[in-house]
């Protein structure tokens, strides 16, 4: 068994409780961070949009890394350790632990605690020569990786499009601290979704069976359960649209009456029809990607779409 004991850098209630209150409090807009939609129900609620009919990325993103795995494997070269930005349930990762030759280690990072735990525990019982290095951590702010020492190189794995989930100056800033953290020479195989017709995209974030309603609503949920909060979440409702001007989905959960909610003993307004935004999604075309990654610092060595171009894979280097 090389499975380490998990490097715990979790967000503290306060984080969490500070973010909810600076991003209510916002006159214009109330926003709150996506990464606080994945506590434990949040994390399997995502497991389920992954297997929707409308949800194309995983499948997609999963059938083009099968078939690219093998190229990948070529030039990241013997005995690679990979670090995972949002290992989520651990799936991708197999198909790249699969192509490559003796893979020395896999660094799996993850914001949420049984996600990170399930999905470490189930790939060290199904590898057992491989180095498993548990890191539970939100990545989007200064965290330590473990110390990669041996031969290989260095392959961050950042899949699923999450890149877009940041705006663009964020995603460069991201992507930059990322470099310094892989080191020189250091492989970045990074996933992200195109843009597409309006209606696909929209279908994507608002599924007909209502799992990616549930997913945003949760966020409400969770912040009753930790922050003694009082949201009726009957009284929300989610939405999600495509912003053509700005190349990216946003999903919202509308207040549908006008009401007051305490969270930790302050009060916040809403007006009928206020949103909370929640998510972004950026879709990016192949070229103004490369561009952003070269102005964080990275050089394109190669990328790859379906046959559909739904979704690319980019293979960057430091
Ligand atoms: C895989 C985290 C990037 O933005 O497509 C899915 C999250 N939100 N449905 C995405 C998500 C709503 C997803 N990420």
């Amino acid at each position: 068994m090389k499975l380490n004991q998990a490097i715990d850098q979790a967000p503290s209630r306060d984080a969490f409780l500070t973010d909810v209150w600076n991003g209510l409090s916002c006159p214009q807009q109330k926003t709150l961070p996506c990464k606080w939609l994945y506590d434990a129900l949040g994390s399997r609620l995502f497991d389920a949009i992954t297997a929707l009919d409308e949800y194309y990325p995983t499948r997609t993103e999963t059938a083009l890394l099968g078939d690219i795995a093998p190229e990948i494997a070529k030039i990241a070269g013997v005995h690679a350790r990979i670090v995972e930005l949002g290992s989520g349930a651990g799936v991708k990762v197999r198909l790249l632990l699969d192509a490559l030759e003796r893979p020395s280690a896999y660094v799996a990072v993850d914001i949420s605690e049984t996600a990170l735990r399930d999905a470490t525990r189930a790939l060290a019982n199904e590898r057992t020569d491989l180095r498993i290095v548990p890191v539970l951590a939100d990545y989007t702010r200064p965290f330590a990786l473990p110390s990669l020492e041996g031969w290989g190189n260095t392959l961050g794995f950042f899949p699923g499009s999450t890149i877009g989930n940041f705006a663009p100056a964020q995603a460069i800033a991201f992507l930059t601290q990322l470099r310094r953290q892989l080191g020189n020479n250091a492989f970045l195989l990074i996933g992200v979704d195109l843009k597409k017709d309006r209606d696909v995209l929209e279908r994507a974030y608002d599924d007909v069976l209502g799992v990616t309603a549930a997913f945003n609503l949760n966020l409400l949920a969770r912040i009753n359960r930790e922050l003694s909060a009082d949201f009726d979440v009957r009284q929300f409702a989610h939405k999600s649209i495509w912003n053509e001007a700005q190349g990216r989905i946003e999903m919202h959960l509308v207040s549908t009456v006008a009401q007051t909610v305490t969270i930790d003993g302050r009060a916040f307004e809403f007006r009928a029809g206020e949103t909370i935004h929640t998510e972004n999604s950026y879709k990016y075309g192949i070229d103004q990607f490369q561009r952003m990654a070269a102005s964080a610092g990275w050089q394109a060595r190669a990328a790859w779409t379906d046959g559909a171009d739904l979704f690319s894979l980019h293979l960057l280097q430091a």
